[in-house]
């Protein structure tokens, strides 16, 4: 008998497996880092669970016919076990027959997702570099996280070759100099449970703490309390959803109204400002934006927006923004709104103060700038120049040929044939799942890479099951974080069970081109070479990184400074001349020409105030107080939809359900309580959900965490119930704008009733899957 302590690293933290003879017994946290604990809780169980996919499978209607435009049924046929070889052979003939009859844009692997942590098994890496290799393929472009922010701000502020979020305030500078902290949407430590890469441990609690210590006020702007932590004793101020932009533009309104706007800086650093000034006014359309305008938009007392605005003129003062206010209908508007409001205050650019984004959304961001500047495995070229924004994704399945505007461009819809999945879930991210599934039948074929049976997996044809991330080795370098670690296999993964980058290879092969996949390394030489890049980008910065198979054998691998990450704005204040932003102007742009110029009503030249297409102030809202808003933020016990069913996701549930919070008197009025089951509903969809009251939530909202598994009532049937309680059911599938077209996931009204003879879910049972008579079980 042997027993060990095996560390490694995910997403969400770095933890202890306790290990006998091979096979992993229970999972804790390093003593020195409590606050990942709650996401460790049986992570082990994930490799032995009965949800594992064992052999590869194929749908049982593609096997029969072969590939079919249209006439698909995914999801709603059983899976049937097919061998390795067999299995392998389908996919390289299948990509062979498609990309020779349609061509390579023909095929979809934009595959988005978080996928796991480590450089080298990077499952985005592993099948962007598969398929450039193969000819490429049609991409996805910006992110679900902060789709509407990536395209607008290159434009106000610049960047992101000037690093993302870099000129965010850090929390120590906000702890040393700052005094205001209004945060739109808070910084939820839930959130900061995970960081992009992994990390080694949590501390961005005690950095939020460090700033309520130094006698810095919090100003929580959010329809949900429990957005900033208890200990920064944050005055609360309950928004309406989808309504921040409006707020801020009535600070801005009295800044600019009573003279206490930051001239010097608006003057030397800025371009536009009369303009926003003079819309802000009502010069041009006869409505001030004032803070009474603004109360009856936002629910906001006139007085609060008052006061605030104020203050911020008045101290060093952080406007911060939460990522989730831009993933909604018109979400470029207020993170150029938040630019300009924080570039009158007076702020901008002083040590502690300005403009903030994103602050504890992933762990990293607020504790670091810059980056390790690790290396990771390289992709080639796309030999295919076709894109979509990458929420598109049911538009383009659904209208080939058709064109989108996108950032000033044109696109057509590319006619996809073949889509290819390793490391995401769009069956958790997209919204409009029915929507989602309506397109999804329509390729000929799909092929999805999972470990476990979760609803992408079981909505492909041809499904490869792969080594889940604590079955492979590697090295991990978190996005903001200081640490490079080892990463260790904690069991060896099921025979004959490849890696993704195993299957690849067999592809690849098959293909005609393993050699050059491959580089005649296998899995330990490409980390050693991944390793050895990293070691010598470090030593040109002076540090020496020790030997690879002693870095292996390190617990706690090395903890390293990061390199870049300028502050731009405190550089901009001090001479603009000399330190210009990316913008065409140089300067912030609190009204821009390029966009004004692109002729879009949705996003025009400057921030202004536009009605979402569904909100609490709607005439469907307003004349019925049983509509409600729905949100669906991140989960706090699982990273999105990644193995929902263990007990540290399901300790979040309410009997294997997701929970919607809803206020106490909402409840009462609904007639429901604690415990109880719902459904939720609107014309898109419907779910199953179970009732947790509060009064931590504006009266009219209600909220869902992400990523439960779609459970279909019908398997395969569009409009079916979800039985466990995802909120994409429910979700619009809409553009924010023609400017970035990203997900508008917040913009949601539902109903709600109780639902108590609700059926069963069975989202964490395997699915029934066949083996072909012909050939005996077991047989490889
Ligand atoms: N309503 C609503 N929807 C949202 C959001 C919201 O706020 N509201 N948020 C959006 C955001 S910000 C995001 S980022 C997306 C997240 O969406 P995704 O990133 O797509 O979600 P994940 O659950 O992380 O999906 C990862 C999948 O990859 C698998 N996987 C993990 N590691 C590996 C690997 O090494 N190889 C292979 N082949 N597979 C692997 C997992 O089992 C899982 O199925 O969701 C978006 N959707
Ligand atoms: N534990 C955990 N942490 C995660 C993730 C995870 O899956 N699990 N996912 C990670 C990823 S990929 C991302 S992109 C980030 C996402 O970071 P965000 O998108 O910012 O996170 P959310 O949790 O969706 O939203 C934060 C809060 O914003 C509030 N909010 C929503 N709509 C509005 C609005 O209209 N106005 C205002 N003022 N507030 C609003 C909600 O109350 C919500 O709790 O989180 C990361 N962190
Ligand atoms: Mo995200």
């Amino acid at each position: 008998m042997s027993t060990e302590i095996r560390r490694t690293t995910t997403h969400w933290g770095t933890f202890d497996f306790t290990v006998r003879d091979g096979k992993a017994e229970s999972t804790g946290a390093p003593p020195d880092d409590p606050f990942g604990a709650p996401l460790a809780v049986g992570l082990h169980e994930t490799l032995d669970h009965p949800l594992r996919i064992l052999r590869p499978h194929v749908r049982a209607g593609w096997l029969e016919h072969g590939p079919r435009l249209k006439e698909n049924r995914r999801g709603g046929e059983p899976m049937v076990e097919v061998e390795w070889d067999e299995a392998y052979d389908l996919v390289a003939r299948e990509l062979a027959r498609v990309r020779s009859e349609h061509g390579d844009q023909a095929v979809f692997g934009g595959s988005y997702g978080w996928g796991s942590a480590g450089r080298f098994h990077h499952a985005q890496s592993q099948i962007h570099r598969f398929l450039n290799l193969d000819g490429g393929y049609v991409s996805s472009r910006n992110s679900y996280s902060m789709g509407a922010l990536e395209v607008v701000l290159p434009h106000v502020i610049g960047g992101p070759d000037t690093g993302m979020f870099d000129w965010s305030p850090q929390w120590s500078e906000i702890a040393e100099h700052g005094e205001l902290f209004i945060g739109f949407g808070g910084a939820p430590l839930k959130n900061a449970r995970v960081n992009n890469g992994g990390l080694r441990r949590h501390s961005a609690a005690e950095a939020q703490r460090a700033c309520a210590e130094a006698g810095v006020r919090f100003v929580l702007v959010s329809p949900l309390r429990e957005d900033l932590a208890p200990e920064l004793r944050a005055e609360w101020v309950p928004i309406r959803p989808g309504t921040d932009t409006a707020m801020m533009l009535a600070m801005a309104h009295h800044l600019a109204s009573t003279g206490l706007e930051d001239r010097d800086f608006l003057d030397r650093c800025c371009v536009g400002y009369e303009r926003f000034r003079s819309y802000v006014l009502g010069e041009q359309d006869g409505v001030p934006k004032s803070p009474e305008w603004a109360e009856d938009i936002t629910g906001v007392p006139a007085r609060t927006v008052r006061e605030l605005a104020e203050a911020s003129a008045g101290r060093r003062t952080v406007i911060s923004l939460t990522w989730s206010i831009q993933r909604a209908h018109y979400g470029e508007q207020p993170y150029w709104a938040g630019a300009t409001l924080a570039a009158m205050t007076g702020s901008m650019g002083r040590p502690g103060g300005g403009f903030a984004a994103g602050l504890s959304l992933s762990h990293g961001i607020g504790l670091h700038r810059g980056s390790l500047g690790a290396a990771s495995l390289p992709q080639g070229r796309n030999p295919v120049d076709d894109f979509i924004p990458v929420a598109r994704v049911s538009d383009m399945l659904l209208n080939p040929g058709a064109t989108v505007q996108y950032d000033g461009e044109a696109l057509t819809y590319p006619d996809i044939r073949l889509v290819y999945w390793a490391g995401g879930n769009p069956f958790h991210h997209q919204q409009d799942i029915n929507k989602l599934l309506r397109a999804w039948n329509m390729p000929e074929t799909v092929v999805v890479h999972d470990s476990w049976w979760t609803p992408v997996a079981r909505h492909a044809d041809i499904v490869l099951p792969v080594a889940t991330p604590l079955e492979r080795d590697d090295i991990a370098a978190g996005n903001r974080d200081n640490h490079l670690l080892p990463l260790r296999r904690i069991q060896d993964p099921p025979d004959r069970m490849p890696t993704d980058f195993q299957a690849f290879a067999e592809i690849a092969s098959r293909r005609g081109f393993g050699d050059s996949f491959t580089e005649g390394l296998d899995a330990d030489g490409w980390i050693r070479r991944l390793y050895a890049e990293t070691s010598a980008r470090l030593a040109r910065r002076g540090i020496q990184l020790p030997e690879y198979d002693r870095f292996r054998e390190m617990q706690d691998g090395v903890e390293l400074p990061l390199s870049g990450g300028a502050n731009v704005f405190a550089l901009l204040r001090e001479n603009p001349e000399a330190n210009p932003l990316s913008t065409p102007s140089g300067r912030i742009e609190i009204y821009s020409e390029t966009v004004a110029d692109f002729g879009y009503d949705d996003c025009p030249g400057h921030a202004v105030w536009m009605a979402p297409s569904e909100w609490l102030g709607s005439a469907e809202a307003q004349a019925d107080q049983d509509v409600f808003h729905l949100l669906s933020h991140q989960p706090r016990g699982r990273l999105h939809s990644q193995v929902d069913f263990t007990p540290a996701s399901m300790a979040t549930k309410i009997d294997g359900r997701e929970a919607i919070v809803i206020h106490h008197e909402d409840a009462r009025r609904l007639g429901v309580a604690d415990g109880d089951v719902v459904k939720v509903s609107n014309r898109r969809g419907a779910c199953v959900a179970a009732v947790r009251t509060t009064d931590g939530v504006r009266p009219g909202v209600v909220v869902m965490a992400t990523g439960g598994w779609y459970d279909p009532e019908n398997p395969g049937e569009p409009g079916s119930l979800d039985l466990q309680g995802n909120p994409n059911v429910l979700t619009p599938d809409l553009g924010t704008s023609r400017l970035a077209q990203a997900s508008s996931a917040q913009t949601c009204l539902v109903r709600i009733s109780a639902f108590p003879e609700a059926p069963k879910s069975r989202a964490y049972e395997p699915p029934v899957t066949q083996r072909r008579p012909d050939r005996p079980a077991g047989l490889v």
